[in-house]
């Protein structure tokens, strides 16, 4: 591995071949202060293989009125790798909208994902998609919603405030 991929995005190096694996280390905003944990992108045939862990998701709420519940998590990958915490209230902005590369209406861009599902605040997957390869993401970041993915809305799904983000390195 070249010594300084967490110092320069991995293309500034002119020969470098591209990366078959990616990774992001997830942490939480205000709104879920002990939220910690990791995802890790893996080529394989056809597309790539994702694995998510993470503890400290904020406890479920149920939906109440016009409210969303708290919990199952949207689960995406944003445009902007920049976690920056921004204002505490509203998390996460700098890292900007869906990662939409091919114009697509969301429940359909290639870093919509399952959402994530807690375990009194554990959360493991895996899950197959044959929309990118590792290098395609690199530079990109994940964040996690507080609330579910409806697949349906515009732009994003109505998966509310950010509470994790991480940015997409190369492995
Ligand atoms: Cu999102």
């Amino acid at each position: 591995m070249y010594p300084y991929d967490y110092y320069l995005p991995y293309h500034y190096y002119p020969g470098r071949r591209d990366p078959e694996s990616a990774y992001a280390q997830i942490s939480g905003s205000k709104l879920a202060p002990y939220l910690q944990g990791y995802v890790l992108f893996k080529d394989v045939p056809n597309g790539a293989e994702v694995t998510v862990e993470v503890i400290g998701l904020p406890k479920y709420r149920p939906a109440h009125g016009d409210v969303a519940p708290i919990g199952p998590h949207g689960f995406h990958i944003h445009e902007n790798g920049d976690c920056a915490m921004g204002d505490e209230t509203d998390p996460f902005q700098q890292a900007g909208g869906h990662w939409n590369p091919y114009n697509q209406p969301h429940g359909h861009h290639p870093g919509d994902f399952p959402v994530l599902f807690s375990n009194d605040g554990y959360a493991r997957m895996s899950f197959f998609t044959n929309r990118f390869k590792s290098k395609d993401i690199i530079g990109k970041a994940i964040i996690i919603h507080q609330n579910p993915d409806d697949y349906r809305s515009q732009p994003s799904g109505d998966a509310g405030k950010r509470i994790g983000c991480g940015v997409i390195r190369a492995y």
